[in-house]
């Protein structure tokens, strides 16, 4: 194979004019070009590098001329004839101060990367659109909810909390599920989260709880992870933040992909009507592919075999024009009915069940676009929960409260002007006028000496204040003495968390179980192990013993001390678990089809089609990725290779062996734990009948279960894609022994 490093090696600048190349590479041709006076810099041969022809330099460096007027200039738009070499006194000399072409190249590159977030850095994007359902006026006055069938324009991104940038997709975390609607009356911004409540009930704990969980400021390291010391240490002298803790150690912080998860705006915000009158608010995202997690064990691999999982799905089913959507769901209630729920309404570290309060669908959001430029769109656009539109407003809860300070500080911070509003994908999208100016990179910069209020300059009295519809704070009353202090209410740091765990299946609750002994055997410190359970034996007895039990922890320690006592009147509630309201579809997951030489591409091509028909994907995985070729000789192409593609990157996996490469597949260490994996992962498996023998290698002498199905015909595929539907052979799990 000829790569550019044999084209330098074999054609020596020079060289007189030589068809063929140099020896022992009759297939390079190699010419000498015609130079003229204008060609100033002289390249005297050019190449063929496979299907690029290219031009070589006296040092055999690559030049690649411009087609037509695509050529490279500076940023200053000068035309430039050489971005191979700087400019120096003679090809050894020293590089001269006056390349201002290298010198502006650097300059620029030494100045890319702007602060990455401090919370939610690592985060992905894409543009779509919000439609509203039917008219919401009894109860909003904001403009996007006053018409059935309106359409506004959204942005949506997704986020990780606790890792950098450059971190990985499936860390155990919360992710950050944040909502630009740029509607006709102004940006609202919902940033909101895929976990319903939050860690803390006041604001001024956040930067401890972000420092406890982030690296250790000596060490610089544990990167994008809750299992280590200092988190653990943290919480567990913060038993506000149980409820969540539960929420992240359940299958909820392992999200299959974006479009498997729920996003919540968290707090109780306020519409408000036309009227004038208040009725609370939270706000829930719905996937319309229902919920769906992986398993611990999965993501740790995953994070090695591919850490952009959870983008790159989002990129593919995009850019298949498979948009991914959501519903908005309202819970609406008034203040009579929130003085009745059994725990405060303004308190983060609390939802109100959707038993209690239902959730009324009122629109959909679809992601249909994917960004034209990442750093452009997804890394600085600027969310604020302080974006609010008419129609809408905050409650106290402090967080939420704490949160409308944070956030401009945040995005000056980061984007380093306080003119950030102005990039295209922050700037609203209906008509505006203000008269803050100047600063930083300033490119809205309207004509006229008019840059105040008020003003008698033009009859239209431009930037005058809005008769009509402009945004008027609810008129709360509000009085007290003034003073650092927490409602009475906010005291209950227990009972939700134990209605989440009792709402989960019981393979649900051995996850939860094994996530918190999983995290806490990775804190050295046996007294925050401890402290941990103290808090788990509040929750639920027997949670806590497992834990001590997966921690040897030599002895169980008291409960914690509690402020309020346990209470009975809090049934399960389904919609809290996964598993409980999972989809019955296979739409939007994907099959993993492990293929040797030989294979019979009919069937194969019946297996496609049947997972197609559910609204599923189907891949190719070869031993090598050049593909396999079919029993009738034709040529299959392959998607990924068994060592780029273990089977945690699919939902489900067909071994599709031909008779002449079984002895060869099962000899594979590599495909017998792409099996063994997806056996243990409790994955449905088909499997033809030469593939029983890597199928048998990889299970180790576990026997054949009903996950696993052979598959021959048509009939059996379409057996196998409706099995699928159930997501998983859930009742392998427990005999594991895992
Ligand atoms: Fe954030 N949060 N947050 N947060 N948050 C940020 O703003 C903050 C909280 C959330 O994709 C920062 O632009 C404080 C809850 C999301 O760009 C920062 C407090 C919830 C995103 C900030 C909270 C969130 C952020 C960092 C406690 C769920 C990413 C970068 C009082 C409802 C948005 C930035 C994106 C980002 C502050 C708590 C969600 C520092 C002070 C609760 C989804 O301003």
């Amino acid at each position: 194979m000829q790569t550019a490093g044999d084209a330098r090696l074999r054609a020596p600048a020079r060289r007189s004019s030589v068809r063929g190349g140099a020896k022992g590479n009759p297939g390079m041709p190699i010419t000498r070009k015609k130079n003229t006076l204008k060609d100033s810099p002289i390249r005297p041969l050019s190449a063929l590098y496979a299907d690029q022809a290219v031009d070589l330099g006296d040092g055999g460096e690559t030049h690649q001329p411009a087609v037509d007027a695509h050529e490279l200039t500076t940023q200053h738009g000068t035309p430039v004839a050489d971005d191979q070499n700087t400019l120096r006194l003679g090809a050894h000399g020293p590089t001269l101060l006056e390349d201002f072409h290298f010198r502006e190249k650097l300059f620029h590159f030494d100045h890319e990367r702007i602060p990455e977030r401090v919370v939610h850095a690592r985060g992905f994007g894409a543009h779509g659109f919000f439609e509203t359902y039917d008219s919401l006026a009894e109860v909003t006055s904001a403009d996007l909810f006053q018409r059935g069938g309106e359409v506004t324009p959204a942005f949506v991104r997704f986020s990780t909390v606790v890792g950098s940038q450059g971190s990985f997709d499936l860390a155990r975390d919360v992710r950050g599920f944040a909502v630009k609607l740029y509607t006709q009356r102004g940006n609202w911004d919902i940033v909101g989260n895929n976990i319903p409540v939050f860690f803390i009930q006041d604001p001024i704990k956040f930067p401890d709880l972000v420092h406890a969980v982030k690296a250790a400021p000596d060490r610089g390291f544990p990167q994008a992870q809750s299992a280590h010391d200092n988190f653990w240490d943290f919480i567990s002298l913060m038993p506000e933040s149980m409820h969540m803790v539960m929420w992240l150690m359940s299958d909820r912080g392992l999200p299959r992909a974006f479009r498997f998860m729920e996003g919540f705006g968290v707090h109780t915000f306020r519409f408000i009507n036309e009227a004038g009158v208040s009725t609370f608010v939270k706000f829930h995202w719905k996937p319309k592919l229902g919920l769906q997690s992986v398993l611990w064990n999965e993501a740790m691999k995953i994070n090695g075999a591919d850490p952009d999982f959870h983008r790159r799905d989002l990129w593919n089913a995009i850019e298949a024009g498979d948009f991914p959507e959501w519903e908005l769901g309202l819970q609406l209630f008034d203040a009579e009915t929130a003085a009745l729920l059994p725990f405060d309404a303004l308190d983060p570290t609390k939802l109100i069940a959707e038993e209690l309060v239902p959730v009324r669908r009122v629109g959909r959001l679809v992601l249909d676009r994917n960004v034209k430029n990442f750093f452009a769109e997804t890394e600085q656009v600027a969310f604020g929960t302080q974006n609010i539109v008419p129609g809408i407003d905050f409650t106290n809860d402090p967080v939420l409260q704490g949160r409308n300070f944070s956030y401009l500080d945040t995005q000056l911070k980061r984007l380093g002007s306080p003119n950030f509003v102005q990039l295209p994908i922050n700037a609203p999208q209906c008509p505006f006028r203000h008269f803050q100016q100047d600063g930083h990179m300033a490119s809205f910069n309207p004509s006229g000496r008019v840059n105040y209020e008020p003003n008698s300059w033009l009859a239209g009295r431009v930037g005058g204040e809005a008769t009509v519809g402009g945004f008027v704070s609810y008129g709360e009353h509000a009085s007290g003495a003034k003073r650092r202090a927490r409602p009475e209410s906010f005291a209950d740091h227990y009972n939700q968390a134990r209605q989440f765990y009792v709402s989960q299946t019981t393979l649900e609750r051995q996850h939860i179980a094994a996530a918190l002994v999983f995290e806490l055997s990775k804190v050295e410190t046996h007294a925050i192990r401890s402290r941990v359970v103290s808090h788990l034996l509040n929750i639920d007895d027997k949670l806590a013993m497992n834990v001590a039990e997966g921690l040897r922890l030599e002895s169980l320690p008291a409960a914690a001390t509690r402020v309020v006592p346990p209470r009975g009147d809090l049934p399960a509630s389904p919609a809290l678990s996964i598993m409980r309201s999972r989809p019955q579809t296979f739409s939007g997951r994907k099959l993993g089809a492990l293929v040797t030489d030989g294979v019979d591409a009919g069937l194969l091509r019946q297996l496609e089609t049947e997972f197609n028909d559910v609204g599923a994907t189907m891949e190719l995985i070869a031993p090598a990725i050049g593909g396999v070729k079919t029993e009738d000789g034709a040529w299959l192409e392959a998607k990924r290779t068994i060592a780029t593609a273990p089977s945690v990157l699919f939902d489900a996996v067909a071994l599709v062996v031909a008779p002449q490469a079984s002895k060869e597949i099962t000899k594979n260490l590599l495909a017998a734990t792409f099996v063994a994996d997806a056996f243990a992962h409790s994955k449905f498996i088909a499997y033809t009948g030469d593939a029983r023998p890597l199928l048998e290698r990889a299970l180790a002498g576990a026997p054949l279960d009903g996950g696993c199905k052979q598959v021959e015909t048509p009939m059996a595929a379409a057996a196998f894609a409706a099995l699928c539907g159930q997501l998983r052979f859930w009742s392998r799990e427990p005999v594991l022994g895992l």
